[in-house]
């Protein structure tokens, strides 16, 4: 089968009228060496004085419907101008090209116009490499809902062209819950990344942007679209949580007119990355935000309350992230940091840590420790910014090789890896609040040895580790689940051994590893 066509690349005709399109000539060759003729559009705009080629073009669109490459699709009557429409649905080899559709407008049999779009494909991987379960399953993962159902005879594999002229092989899938949830995807056949998706119960008017991060990422955004512009905001009807990213205060939101969003790198950031870590939460540990009920997900950035910084706001719930200043802080450049932010809410509503002394810095350990999570979840690991690490902050810097803290090595920023290295600081703001910020990494190293594996420095007792994804499973389910609003570091060790025995069993090698990970940062365990 001729299915694999390779030469340089795809065009998109736009085009109005019969007489603006000038078109040339080019040739595609199969992979078996057969060639075929083909037209090229050349780049638009259009010289004006160059207005040959409308037969040719009106040939080629004639030999496209005898091949079968424009099928009727339906004749519309226009009674008052005696105007015939006729529109023809696109394919390639076979398969439909998704917004490839052209007009014909006859009056009297007469041609008088064509229109519409066409892509000219020559490049093209033809061979899915996901089944249609697979990339359903992906879009149900997309969607945050792993309960929903497909609707079978929707489903259906196509050309689905993309930004820049690219065109991508896709499924279209339909997924719905009742009467009151119906979504359309458009799912890559060969990655599973979501293309385009709507909702077939027109009040939604989500949409899928793209932006430039801080550290110039692309970054899919989750966008609104009202009164003929995007918002930078979340807040679909058919959406399992609202998500705002203000400008500098509440109520005022980033907008863009093209759904391409290049413009302020610390807005993609936040609101991409907060998507994420709901994403993450909902996906590993099966929670619904920060309260467990879809609370709304609110963050100010650009706040102008002060430099360097970054906080989750108690009584607001809401998260707050601040410029750069004398350090050169851009904290809403981190996944680690933003997942950071956002655990602090999910601590809230749930243990609830005290913001002082032992327990206030567990609530910091179990923000670095879902942070770094996170951040491996949806980072590749290794060095260099938008990667996953076990540094604290370090893609908030300009230049990488810094971080806030290292929960492989604490030591090596003067911080804490043992219980008997503890620091006294007052309860008061200067203190730190009695080193929440310090003594945070004592258990933020342990779930590096468990997860990871190493070997305590002081104590010299090694871990070999049982991964990312388990570790922070007995980390979550100790601190959300065992701990409470006084919890000191003894309960968080037990905590974490019946969080451990609990989801493993009391002989597992992952409960043997917390006892070791426990021993490890000093606790004797009987
Ligand atoms: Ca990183
Ligand atoms: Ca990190
Ligand atoms: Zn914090």
């Amino acid at each position: 089968m001729k299915k694999i066509i390779s030469t340089t690349a795809v065009f998109l005709f736009v085009f109005s009228s019969l007489f603006s399109a000038h078109v040339g000539r080019t040739y595609v060759k199969y992979l078996d060496g057969d060639e075929e003729n083909i037209f090229k559009a050349p780049p638009m705009p259009f010289p004006l004085g160059l207005l040959s080629g409308t037969v040719v073009e009106v040939c080629y669109f004639n030999a496209e419907i005898e091949r079968g490459n424009l099928r009727l699709l339906r004749i519309q009557d226009d009674p008052l101008s005696g105007i015939e429409h006729h529109r023809y649905q696109q394919y390639f080899s076979g398969l439909e090209v998704f917004g490839g559709e052209i007009i014909r407008h006859f009056k009297n049999n007469d041609l008088q116009e064509i229109d519409g779009e066409y892509y000219l494909i020559t490049e093209m991987e033809l061979k899915p490499f996901l089944t249609p379960e697979q990339a359903t399953d992906f879009f149900r993962r997309d969607l945050n809902d792993l309960e929903l159902e497909e609707r079978a005879e929707e489903i259906k594999l196509l050309i689905f062209p993309v930004r820049d002229g690219e065109t991508r092989l896709a499924y279209r899938i339909l997924l719905e819950r009742g009467a009151d949830y119906s979504m359309t995807g458009f799912i890559d056949a060969h990655s599973g990344e979501t293309l385009s998706r709507y909702s077939n119960i027109k009040t939604d008017t989500l949409s899928i942007g793209t932006g430039i991060g801080v550290h110039g990422e692309k970054l899919k955004l989750s966008t609104n679209y009202e009164n003929g512009k995007y918002w930078l905001m979340d807040k679909g009807l058919n959406r399992p949580v609202k998500q705002y990213t203000y400008i500098q205060k509440e109520n005022y939101v980033l907008t863009d007119t093209d759904n391409y969003w290049d413009q302020d790198g610390v807005s993609v950031s936040v609101h991409a990355y907060l998507g994420l870590t709901y994403n993450y939460y909902y996906q590993v540990l099966n929670r619904h935000g920060i309260d467990n009920h879809n609370l709304n997900i609110k963050a100010v950035i650009h706040y102008p309350g002060g430099k360097d910084n970054a906080f989750w706001h108690s009584q607001y719930m809401m998260m707050f992230f601040l410029d750069p200043g004398a350090q050169g802080f851009q904290t809403a450049a981190a996944l680690d940091v933003i997942a950071h932010e956002f655990s602090h809410g999910v601590t809230q509503f749930t243990s609830n840590l005290v913001y002082a002394n032992e327990s206030g810095a567990l609530n910091e350990s179990f923000s670095d420790i879902m942070g770094t999570a996170v951040e491996f979840k949806w980072q590749p690991e290794g060095a260099g910014f938008l990667k996953a690490d076990w540094y604290i902050g370090e893609d908030i810097y300009s230049n990488y090789g810094y971080c806030l803290r290292n929960l492989a090595n604490p030591n090596a920023g003067g911080y804490p890896c043992h219980l008997s290295q503890k620091v006294k600081l007052p309860n008061t703001q200067a203190g730190d609040w009695g080193g929440v910020h310090t003594n945070c990494t004592i258990y933020g190293h342990a779930y590096y040895l468990l997860a990871h594996g190493g070997t305590n420095k002081i104590s010299n007792i090694a871990v070999p580790g049982i991964g990312v994804e388990k570790a922070t499973k007995i980390f979550y389910n100790a601190f959300t689940g065992y701990l409470t609003q006084t919890s000191q570091f003894v309960n968080a060790a037990n905590g974490l051994l019946k969080s451990a025995s609990t989801l493993f069993g009391s002989t597992s090698n992952e409960y043997q590893q917390t006892v070791k990970a426990m021993q490890a940062i000093g606790w004797i365990v009987n």
